[in-house]
């Protein structure tokens, strides 16, 4: 309760941050697009993440503000800061639930004069069980201005495949659970790469998320994923510091 009302504050006192972590595309060797993750800068608590203080949005029903925010702010970062990039924002399952999520995307392209094909809307599997026919309706209309959508986490939620299939995604991010292991389990290298058989399949760009080593990356080449997305490539960081250290990500 104390954090919900503390928390409705930080959107209005710009105690919001958001850090960009950097995705990077194998055909192209190019970091090309930026993921936005939000933190919570509390004047006592000092930095909180958002594991702890999106679902109390969520369950508050001030989630859409805090996204709209998130949408904003990351839109203008990359319009400002970081030419030809595209970037991504987490959109909660919760905010399908009602029409407004078009016109609020439409909103933040235009406020900050972003093309619309440089933004992308990450959303986890488990959104696409709640209300499905409803989902795919807002998030083709979305798609008509151009901006795409991935599964986030994908492995790690309830949805089959064959659920998926329905849905008009763009591409998938394999979660790291799945990728920690492929340099020292067989087992989980030959999943890997079934899942990104399975994805070239039904037409989705792959991320592998959780990226830590160089023979992760040896490897997730050779499996022909398209996008690398971790620490070993680039950790979560405030704009500024990404725009200085771009030059030297691999
Ligand atoms: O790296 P990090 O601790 O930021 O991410 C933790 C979790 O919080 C991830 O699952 C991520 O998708 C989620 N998350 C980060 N930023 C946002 C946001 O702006 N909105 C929503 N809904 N989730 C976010
Ligand atoms: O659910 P989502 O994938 O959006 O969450 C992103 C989270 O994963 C953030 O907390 C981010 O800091 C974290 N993360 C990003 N790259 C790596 C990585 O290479 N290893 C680990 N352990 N965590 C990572
Ligand atoms: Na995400
Ligand atoms: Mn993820």
């Amino acid at each position: 309760q104390e954090m919900e009302n503390e928390l409705r504050k930080a959107i209005h006192e710009e105690q919001l941050r958001l850090v960009y972590q950097p995705r990077y595309d194998i055909k192209t060797s190019r970091v090309t697009s930026l993921e936005a993750l939000v933190r919570w800068e509390h004047p006592r608590q000092g930095q909180i993440m958002p594991d702890r203080f999106i679902p109390v949005a969520e369950e508050a029903g001030f989630i859409s503000e805090l996204s709209d925010w998130v949408m904003l702010t990351a839109c203008r970062d990359v319009h400002d800061l970081f030419p030809g990039l595209s970037v991504s924002v987490n959109i909660s399952a919760v905010e399908f639930k009602d029409g407004a999520l078009y016109g609020r995307v439409q909103r933040a392209l235009k406020l900050s004069g972003l093309e619309s094909t440089r933004m992308e809307i990450e959303v986890t599997e488990n959104a696409m069980l709640l209300n499905p026919e409803k989902t795919i309706q807002i998030m083709n209309e979305i798609r008509v201005l151009g901006v795409k959508f991935l599964i986030d986490d994908f492995g790690t939620g309830y949805a089959s495949l064959g659920q998926l299939r329905r849905f008009p995604f763009d591409g998938i991010k394999l979660d790291r659970s799945f990728i920690m292991p492929i340099e020292t389990c067989p087992d989980a290298r030959d999943i890997v790469a079934s899942l990104i058989n399975l994805g070239k399949a039904c037409s989705l760009d792959i991320t592998a998320e959780g990226v830590e080593s160089k023979g992760q990356m040896d490897l997730l080449s050779q499996m022909k994923c398209d996008v690398l997305q971790g620490y070993y490539i680039g950790r979560p960081m405030p704009p500024e510091q990404l725009k200085k250290v771009m030059p030297e990500l691999p």
